[in-house]
């Protein structure tokens, strides 16, 4: 029991293949008590189900991209149990449009979307959550590889990647005053609603499989599991780092195939 009596808010699970969904359940059983946030009435309506399965504390809205509705949701958060240990930021968004054709296009709009979205809103949830992490604490968000080379309609999500990753270096250094760490997990592809509806992405499922060194796609599971990790003291020594859970594509270079 990694986490056991630790507090952790939870943003960016939609329904049971999320990747928030794969670190809920891994928290949960390792003796977390766990908050989801939804975002609308139609979110809402799948997430609580979903709280009830995993047996959550509580739920509470939140618009990732409104101050207001962060603020809130540490109030709601310290209402409900003073203080909270871990913090989970799973929450992207980019303009449909803007994740495929040429990054040239992007528009100024669709770029400020993208960034306040995918990589502010990490910024405006450790601000608002600050006084209401213990020490000790632990703050985690998604990024992929998208961020560090250029993947074929990825985009602006690339873009706003690299600024979150960025983010989370500078962050470390401001709560690691508080002993609280900040790290993202780079997760390989995975077949979630955010992924879905994107062109070509079976194609990407399908490269991943035949590249990689453990020639598979990564499950929703295996990022649960080293959230886990990242969550527990056991990793005290790290902040500021960007871990992979990719089945190791990134490290791979050139690779001749035999036969
Ligand atoms: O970060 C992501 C996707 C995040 C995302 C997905 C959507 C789809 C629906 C952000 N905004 C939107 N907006 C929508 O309207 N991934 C890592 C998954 C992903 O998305 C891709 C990928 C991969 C991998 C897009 C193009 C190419 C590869």
């Amino acid at each position: 029991m990694l986490l056991q009596g630790k507090k952790a808010v939870i943003f960016g699970l939609a329904n049971n293949r999320s990747i928030a969904y794969g670190i809920a359940k891994a928290f949960r059983e390792h003796g977390a008590e766990i908050a989801l946030s939804w975002l609308g009435e139609a979110l809402k309506k799948r997430v609580e189900p979903i709280a009830e399965e995993l047996g959550a504390s509580f739920t509470f809205p939140c618009d990732a991209s409104k101050d207001e509705d962060i603020a809130a949701a540490a109030k709601t958060v310290q209402e409900h149990w003073g203080k909270a240990d871990i913090l989970v930021h799973a929450v992207a968004f980019a303009n449909r449009d803007d994740l495929q054709g040429r990054y040239i296009d992007t528009s100024r709009e669709g770029f400020a979307m993208a960034l306040d979205v995918s990589a502010y809103s990490l910024v405006a949830m450790c601000k608002y959550f600050e006084p209401v992490l213990n020490e000790g604490g632990s703050v985690l968000t998604l990024s992929y590889y998208g961020a560090q080379k250029h993947i074929t309609n990825y985009n602006v999500m690339g873009v706003a990647k690299a600024a979150l990753e960025a983010s989370v270096r500078y962050l470390a250094y401001d709560l690691g005053k508080k002993d609280i760490r900040i790290n993202a997990i780079s997760a390989g592809p995975l077949k979630t609603l955010a992924s879905s509806g994107i062109s070509g992405f079976g194609k990407i499922l399908n490269h991943i499989e035949k590249y990689t060194p453990l020639k598979k796609n990564v499950s929703i599971e295996e990022v649960g599991n080293t959230a886990l990790f990242l969550a527990s003291p056991l990793a005290s020594g790290i902040t500021g780092d960007i871990v992979f859970v990719d089945a190791g594509y990134h490290t791979s270079g050139i690779q001749i195939m035999e036969e």
